[in-house]
């Protein structure tokens, strides 16, 4: 895809989802900055790319790397985050200081340097408890969690920003997002990836309530491709989208899945429902069909194998 920008900074670039944009613009011979603390990214996620990339190790909320690291950028990809909801129940106000503080931070960094344009990885987490489904965007949002509650106050941030300084901004509510490098090693980690570990190392996973909440499970070279369209298409400029697939499944069938596939077949344990947990997640995604022409590459299953193959190889025996 031809970019129409030549320097970018990726902020959590050494993290799940922000390496593989780092990659794809790398791959399109984009100035690709990162910067990271390194609380949850790992350097092995970007040490492939090599001086295709510079590496700024910081937090977000230091001003003067920040500052640094988006100077003569076009535009920012804003992945850096406390990612969990469980956690951000348990630590309301770190993950604010991330999520909420954090944001308005590189917002205020792109002010500061002419930085076009910003493009956020926001939540679905932030439709909450609104029943009807599928989410669309212009549903009243029912955020249920701190972390879905700082996502929506980020995406208001970023809309101010964009009237008050003509920022460019673009915020996209992802749904589930699993696939290599999605780190395994937390209870707070993906559902996907922990029942990927867990299988490899044919334990028993947890399942918190019935089992019967679902989740629209998006593969991230998916989200990659979303986050590309709206930094390249001025038709996203001030909108909010849904980045998923228009399926869902429940956690139950995804065990099912993932033990069929590695050949497991144990049974899950139960445990009380998470706090903030959302029953029901479904996205419809005819506005960024629309809008940006996004349609998802990868089904289930070929994000599955694709996902399986990769921690076969990197989580064996962790
Ligand atoms: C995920 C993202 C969040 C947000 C949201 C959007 C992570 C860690 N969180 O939150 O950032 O973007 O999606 O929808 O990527 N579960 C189990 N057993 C486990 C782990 C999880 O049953 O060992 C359940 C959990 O209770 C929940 C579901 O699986 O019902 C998904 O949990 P999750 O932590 O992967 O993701 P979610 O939807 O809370």
């Amino acid at each position: 895809m031809k970019l129409n920008f030549n320097k970018a900074l990726v902020t959590g670039g050494a993290g799940f989802i922000g390496s593989h944009i780092a990659d794809a613009l790398a791959g399109e011979k984009c100035n690709v900055n990162i910067i990271d603390n390194l609380s949850t990214g790992h350097m092995k996620n970007i040490s492939h790319l090599g001086d295709k990339v510079k590496f700024y190790k910081g937090d977000i909320r230091d001003q003067a790397i920040l500052l640094k690291a988006s100077e003569g950028c076009d535009i920012i990809f804003h992945e850096a985050a406390l990612v969990s909801v469980p956690q951000s129940v348990e630590n309301p106000v770190e993950s604010a200081m991330i999520n909420e503080m954090g944001t308005l931070m590189v917002l205020e960094a792109a002010r500061q340097n002419n930085v076009k344009k910003v493009v956020f990885a926001s939540s679905s987490a932030i439709y909450g408890d609104n029943p009807e489904s599928p989410k669309t965007e212009e549903m009243i949002p029912k955020p249920m969690s701190p972390y879905a509650l700082q996502k929506l106050v980020s995406e208001f941030n970023l809309r101010l920003y964009s009237e008050l300084y003509g920022l460019e901004t673009v915020c996209l509510r992802y749904f589930n997002v699993f696939g290599p490098r999605q780190d395994p090693s937390s209870p707070y980690s993906g559902v996907i990836s922990i029942f990927m570990k867990k299988a490899l190392l044919k334990e028993q996973p947890l399942i918190f309530g019935d089992g019967n909440q679902s989740r629209d499970f998006v593969f991230v070279k998916d989200v990659v491709k979303a986050n590309l369209l709206a930094a390249s298409l001025a038709g996203a400029k001030g909108e909010a989208f849904n980045v998923g697939t228009g399926n869902s499944m429940t956690i139950n069938r995804l065990w099912e899945i993932i033990s069929e596939k590695t050949r497991v077949r144990l049974e899950a344990r139960y445990a009380p429902k998470r706090k903030g947990d959302i029953y029901e997640s479904l996205s419809d995604i005819s506005l960024i069909k629309s809008v940006l022409g996004f349609k998802p590459d990868y089904s289930f299953d070929d994000g599955i194998e694709t996902t399986m193959k990769w921690y076969k190889e990197n989580h064996a025996e962790a």
